[in-house]
């Protein structure tokens, strides 16, 4: 059978099986009675892709005959995960594949534990930008993705005595069989040198810039296939080498190690992924990755685009649209600029006509310490003429439209002014997004509002219409049906097969929330799944845990926002209680964490070690009798994730409000069945309309409430001398009684909380996160009762598919048309 739209072939376990081993022999040069378990992995990725370029074929012809208006997502991060089961989901072989692998001999589920994780983001933004791609491929969108081609990802994370190592990640050492290599589209771009003014024969100025380095990039394509043989689409990620060109003159010269030297420093570029989320590192070599990445895009945007149009613009912004996720990529504004006022010799106007309706830009954070700033002097080094443009752009800007709205207000210059004064003069990249944007947009309502009152309020004077929200979403194909095979067959026999790309079916699963006998069925999964769950932690920790413990789970980057202190003084608060009552009656509990910290954070690293010897206590404390346990889950990672959320009973999504923008862990985790303990903020709060007060335990102080207390002066100590159970939990951190003949080790904690005046209001929510957590231990002894309010989760959560988000892009920003793929 052939796919109605793409083609692709439908083949069947037979034809596969056949496939497999032709690749087994004629791709991987072995035979079915040697083959590693790696060759065998491998062998069936060349088998699936044969599909997948079928597919890709199909879509790139179709683009191209269609000449249709295309997304441009420019990330410095894609966190793809691994793309083995996923690309098999997608195509509609899952099932196939794993008979056929079992009719060879062989284990699917060994199979793709040989594939290394794609970890080339951080955190939520990252993974954000995989979901968007999986869901512009399902619903036919014609998008590529632009990123670095990173050769070390994320770093891999381990522990050694509870604090955290950091080794470097390799994800492609062995080569990436998703990968290919497009020696044809290589593109040169140039960094450093000086510019010069020039006067043309008609006495007209010129600049021209004179580069002090050119730098190489090769693209990789990675096919992106979209659900049941829709399209399959491209992220394409950027290597940096240096140019031939370039070194062949040094090397002529004589200066081989010259050019040896340049060779190194051009490849460092796309080395490694900066491991900092959400503070700005303001490094040089940061700079030239995001104008690297964004300069090659740009060209081949622009290679395409000419391709059909020549040298005729006016169709440029009709055809093209970026979407710039933070303002990472922001650098591409003035790039354009300078490609079409430097090279296509374009009016200044007529130029900034086309940025402004090319670009629009998505805020991911509030955090003053993520905002970026480049120093001018940085700037001016690295792209001499790129700082001009951004002078100019910004000085029209301030004569304009600020100085029209606010006549001679030079308050409002400054705070509007894409350059920031001072004794050391900024680029803010923030301003820079939000000026050479058509729209800008939060990613959950109160994010949203925020960006408007809090960060950008004059912008929204000026420009009203330009503000949007787009509320985060999850891919449920990833996040339910592959990562939860059981609970997704429930779905398909309860409510039909449709929901993974509608998701909103699921709220047809309501109606068997009260029958018990389904109840069964979906606590029986939880049941399987945590078992599951258990066995995986145990290989990695030692740490035996009981699947019938309520697991509560908070996986997400560890950062003070965050509050997994917050999480730990809960642990501790029960403990002591424990202790103090040897019969203190709770329901036996599985506190599990993940979290990888930027490896230059201190304190995130000094609540790491506290988790981990707190859990060493208590895991060991015969006294607890199992009602507590303690395990921090080594190297985090999206493969972990998919393992960890389909076992969660309690979802930890306890941020101060306010700062977190969105979350979309919390709603993976809700779609899987498991109950927010949660603050309201960011996306919890569209969580929580969704699911109804019933079904989640919100706790603590609101936007307004931080705001209110922040503004009448928060003293922490006053929370640490009104409440006993705070003050001896962290005067008990202090002792040694976490770390043996060595007190103190853990007092930082403390130190942050009182000295360091408590930013993120830990103690001001501590008692209202701990009632909390004391209705989700009663509600859990009602096991129908926990099933109801888990089954109303999944079925509640239908917004938050990633599919809707696109669809909400596509109607309030991008104005995209489908694009049904033919087959030849
Ligand atoms: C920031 C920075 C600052 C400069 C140095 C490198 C670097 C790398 C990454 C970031 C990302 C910070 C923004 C971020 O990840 N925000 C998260 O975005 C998610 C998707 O929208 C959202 O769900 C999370 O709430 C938000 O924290």
């Amino acid at each position: 059978t052939v796919s109605a739209s793409t083609g692709m072939s439908q083949i069947n376990t037979e034809q596969l099986k056949e496939q497999i081993i032709r690749h087994l022999h004629s791709t991987l040069g072995t035979d079915v009675n040697k083959a590693s378990p790696q060759a065998w992995w491998r062998a069936t990725c060349a088998a699936v892709n044969e599909q997948v370029y079928d597919g890709l074929r199909n879509t790139q012809r179709t683009h191209y005959e269609q000449n249709t208006r295309a997304l441009h997502y420019f990330s410095l991060e894609y966190l793809m995960g691994r793309l083995f089961s996923n690309n098999l989901h997608n195509l509609g072989l899952y099932e196939q594949a794993k008979q056929a692998l079992a009719e060879l001999g062989l284990n699917i589920a060994d199979l793709e534990d040989q594939e290394e994780d794609m970890a080339l983001g951080n955190g939520g933004l990252g993974r954000l930008a995989a979901c968007f791609i999986d869901s512009l491929a399902t619903l036919n969108y014609p998008a590529i993705g632009y990123g670095i081609h990173y050769e070390h990802g994320l770093f891999q994370q381990s522990f050694q005595d509870g604090r955290q190592i950091e080794r470097p990640d390799s994800w492609r050492e062995y080569g990436n069989p998703w990968e290919i290599c497009r020696p044809e589209s290589v593109q040169e771009i140039s960094v450093y040198g000086y510019v010069e003014t020039v006067y043309d024969l008609q006495g007209k100025m010129k600049k021209v810039w004179h580069p002090g380095r050119i730098i190489k990039g090769v693209p990789w394509d990675i096919p992106i296939v979209g659900y049941n043989g829709s399209s399959v689409n491209v992220l394409r990620l950027w290597e940096s080498r240096a140019s031939d060109f370039f070194n062949w003159d040094v090397f002529n010269s004589g200066g081989y190690i010259d050019a040896a030297r340049e060779n190194i420093e051009a490849e460092t570029i796309s080395k490694v992924l900066y491991p900092n989320d959400e503070t700005d590192a303001g490094k040089e070599l940061r700079l030239i990755q995001q104008y690297f990445f964004v300069s090659c895009s740009l060209k081949d945007i622009i290679r395409r685009y000419k391709r059909a149009h020549g040298d005729d613009w006016s169709d440029f912004a009709k055809q093209v649209v970026i979407q710039l996720n933070d303002t990472h990529p922001a650098v591409s504004i003035p790039e354009l600029m300078r490609i079409l006022v430097d090279r296509a010799e374009m009016q200044w106007d007529q130029a900034w006509n086309i940025c402004q309706h090319v670009f629009a830009y998505t805020n991911h954070t509030l955090l003053p310490e993520a905002l970026e700033k480049w120093p001018v002097r940085l700037f001016e080094k690295v792209l001499p003429r790129h700082l001009e443009i951004i002078y100019e752009i910004n000085r029209r800007f301030l004569i304009e439209q600020v100085d029209v709205l606010w006549p001679g207000d030079n308050d409002k210059k400054r705070k509007l002014s894409i350059i920031e004064e001072g004794h050391d003069p900024m680029v803010r990249m923030g301003h820079l997004s939000v000026v050479g944007s058509f729209k800008v947009n939060g990613v959950a309502e109160i994010h949203s509002q925020l960006v408007k009152s809090d960060l950008f309020p004059e912008m929204v004077a000026l420009w009203p219409d330009k503000f949007t929200n787009v509320t985060n979403g999850v891919t449920p194909r990833r996040w339910l049906k592959a990562c939860n095979p059981k609970l997704a067959k429930l779905l398909d026999s309860k409510i039909g097969d449709n929901w993974p790309t509608d998701l909103k079916q699921l709220s047809k699963f309501a109606a068997f929330a009260d029958d018990p006998a389904v109840q069964q069925s979906f606590m029986a999964i939880k049941q399987q799944n945590k078992a599951e769950l258990a066995t995986v932690v145990k290989k990695l920790t030692q740490i035996d845990i009981d699947p019938h413990a309520i697991f509560d789970i908070q996986i997400k980057r560890l950062h003070e926002y965050k509050r997994q202190h917050l999480n730990l003084l809960h642990i501790l608060a029960l403990y002591r209680r424990i202790l103090q009552d040897p019969d203190y009656d709770m329901v036996p509990r599985v506190f599990l964490f993940g979290a990888k910290a930027a490896p230059g954070y201190k304190l995130a690293k000094e609540i790491i070690y506290a988790i981990n010897k707190v859990a060493e206590k208590i895991n060991h404390d015969k006294r607890v009798k199992n009602r507590l346990k303690v395990v921090f889950m080594p190297n985090y990672r999206v493969t972990l994730a998919e393992k960890m959320i389909p076992a969660a009973d309690v979802s930890e999504q306890i941020s101060t409000a306010g700062k977190e923008a969105s979350g979309t862990g919390n709603m993976k985790l809700a779609l899987n069945g498991a109950i927010t303990v949660g603050t309201l903020d960011g996306a919890n709060i569209e969580i929580a309309e969704e699911v109804g007060s019933d079904n989640i335990a919100i706790f603590g102080l609101t936007v307004d409430e931080v705001k209110a207390l922040h503004a009448k002066g928060y003293n922490s100590a006053d929370y640490y001398y009104a409440n006993p159970e705070i003050k001896a939990i962290l005067d008990w951190l202090e002792t040694d009684y976490f770390t043996p003949g060595k007190p103190g080790e853990l007092s930082a904690i403390k130190r942050s909380l009182l000295e360091g005046g408590d930013p993120y209001l830990v103690l001001a929510d501590f008692e209202s996160y701990v009632k909390a957590h004391e209705k989700v231990d009663s509600w859990y002894r009602d096991q129908a009762g926990w099933a109801k309010k888990a089954m109303l989760n999944t079925a509640s959560v239908g917004k938050f598919t990633s599919d809707r988000s696109i669809e909400d892009y596509v109607s309030r920003v991008w104005q995209l048309k489908k694009c049904n793929i033919t087959a030849q």
